[in-house]
């Protein structure tokens, strides 16, 4: 932890706004150690501080057990219709390939659903699921790491890489801890998988309950043998995360952008999962990081790129690409990144959206992820988390300049520059609907406790990939608005 001058406590202050809370009060405790036990949790709106490639038919193959609950339904409360054979692999990859073609969302799933048939809407959102599969591919983001080599400004090579979830499990405890009660700490369960994650209970508290009490006091700890953490646990290469057994997992909601379920936009919300989040001010286990894209139903093009992170000197995490303020499409080939920036980026000199197939179709917006904390930028470059002014003396950033290997999720591969050298993810992406809450795809992710283990005051972990009541996730959840400008969350409670 750094130290801070006064004048750098005021913009730590400043910037608190979510990097927040959880950051500060974690600084404030060398100084104020008894008063963080009675300092409420955090709640930010952003991401954590934060297929087969192209479905979730069962396959027996690697991540069997997601897609065995993908397709059962196993956390389906009321399912309103639908079921796998809908959103079969061959309607799919139709609608996915008439979309890849050019045409509108809407009219690729008229025709490839003969004679409109009916509801196919498990998840009960009002879009059709085999739709929501095949834009989830289709609009899939490139996510691009740093290559750093230590320096100010370059900073390092990301140190842990996206995995899948079976891995972190395999490497994890469950244990329980009331908070602020080190003495509270029991074992849960040892070997922790997917399918038993939402029933674990402790003392008749509940694991899939986001309420304060129940969920939250769960927690999914990396094992330490010997004292320290595996490499093979943190996936410190790319290499690593490239030949994992079980391959890499993208979690992905798809659902209306607003409160009207025939309306013209979809919003799509991507999370990779890292073992470790490694930065100078907040290094913690267990990392869900990522953004999402709006989509024109109609035309089939991509509306705005919303970059999920903590709070930084730059607050412009929404880029629109149609309505008020509209900014361009870039190509991220040969650009230099933008060190230094200090302010919002709500103009064009560095704003607007980058597209990994630029001068295409321009579906696949590039996310670039930075170094250590995974934070999503839409540019590449080195933005001020804190610091005096623009102060190179003062300044912490996150360094994001897009230079190391991309992670390209509809070719199940990692690139090495922008025009396509690939190596290949051995055991593939997987491209996991969640569904939405109350009508799960994805049975695990009810699990509500914290996924990562720091026995400290504060959770610098986050729960799944929907939320709790310590910690909210309103960018997956929120009520965009039905058209652009599409609002962020303002709500400062977890539902
Ligand atoms: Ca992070
Ligand atoms: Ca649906
Ligand atoms: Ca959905």
């Amino acid at each position: 932890m750094p130290e801070f001058s006064g004048a750098q406590w005021a913009t730590v202050l400043w910037s608190a706004e979510c990097y927040d809370s959880a950051m500060v009060l974690r600084s404030l405790r060398v100084f104020a150690l008894t008063t963080l036990a009675i300092l409420p949790a955090t709640s930010c709106g952003g991401a954590d501080d934060a297929s087969e490639a192209s479905s979730n038919a069962p396959d027996g193959g690697p991540n069997a057990a997601i897609d065995a609950q993908s397709n059962a339904g196993a956390a389906d409360a009321s399912p309103v219709g639908g079921s796998a054979a809908c959103r079969a692999d061959d309607i799919v990859a139709a609608i996915s390939a008439c979309i890849d073609g050019g045409s509108g969302p809407r009219s690729c799933l008229a025709t490839a659903r003969a004679g409109n048939a009916s509801s196919c809407d498990a998840d009960a959102d009002g879009i059709d699921d085999a739709l929501e599969d095949a834009m989830m591919k289709s609009y899939a983001p490139v996510f691009a790491f740093n290559l750093g080599d230590g320096g100010h400004t370059a900073g390092s090579t990301e140190p842990n890489w996206p995995i899948n979830v079976d891995h972190y499990l395999a490497n994890a405890t469950v244990i329980w801890r009331v908070d602020d009660n080190a003495s509270s700490v029991e074992t849960v369960d040892l070997a922790p998988t997917l399918a038993a994650l939402p029933s674990e209970k402790f003392e008749g508290h509940p694991a899939a309950s986001p309420v304060l009490g129940d969920g939250p006091n769960f927690w999914l700890c990396l094992n330490q043998p010997g004292g320290n953490y595996s490499d093979d646990a943190l996936v410190t290469t790319m290499d690593a995360s490239r030949t994992l057994a079980e391959g890499i997992d993208l979690f992905v909601d798809v659902r209306p952008a607003g409160s009207d379920p025939q309306g013209k936009y979809a919003v799509i919300g991507y999370m990779l999962y890292y073992a470790y989040n490694s930065f100078s001010l907040d290094n913690h286990e267990g990392d869900w990081e990522g953004g999402a894209v709006f989509v024109n139903l109609d035309t089939g093009a991509v509306a705005a790129l919303d970059t999920e992170r903590h709070a930084t000197a730059d607050t412009e995490k929404l880029v629109p690409l149609e309505g008020p303020g509209a900014l361009d499409a870039k190509d991220p080939n040969g650009e230099a990144p933008y060190y230094d920036v200090c302010d919002p980026t709500d103009t064009n000199d560095i704003g607007g959206v980058r597209f990994w197939d630029f001068g295409g179709k321009e579906h696949h917006a590039v996310i670039y992820a930075a170094a250590g904390s995974h934070a999503s930028y839409a540019y590449p470059g080195a933005t001020k988390i804190q610091g005096v002014g623009c102060s190179e003396a003062t300044m912490v950033r996150d360094v994001h300049n897009g230079n190391a290997e991309k992670l390209v999720p509809f070719e199940s591969a990692y690139s090495t520059d922008w025009s396509g050298a690939k190596s290949t993810i051995t055991n593939g992406v997987h491209f996991v609907n969640l569904g939405e809450p109350g009508h799960l795809r994805a049975a695990f992710s009810s699990f509500a406790g914290q996924w990562g283990c720091q026995l400290g005051s504060i959770a610098k972990s986050y729960p799944g990939p929907w939320d709790n009541q310590r910690l909210c996730r309103h960018w997956l959840t929120n009520d965009w608005g039905n058209a652009p400008p599409f609002q962020p969350s303002t709500a400062t409670t977890c539902e």
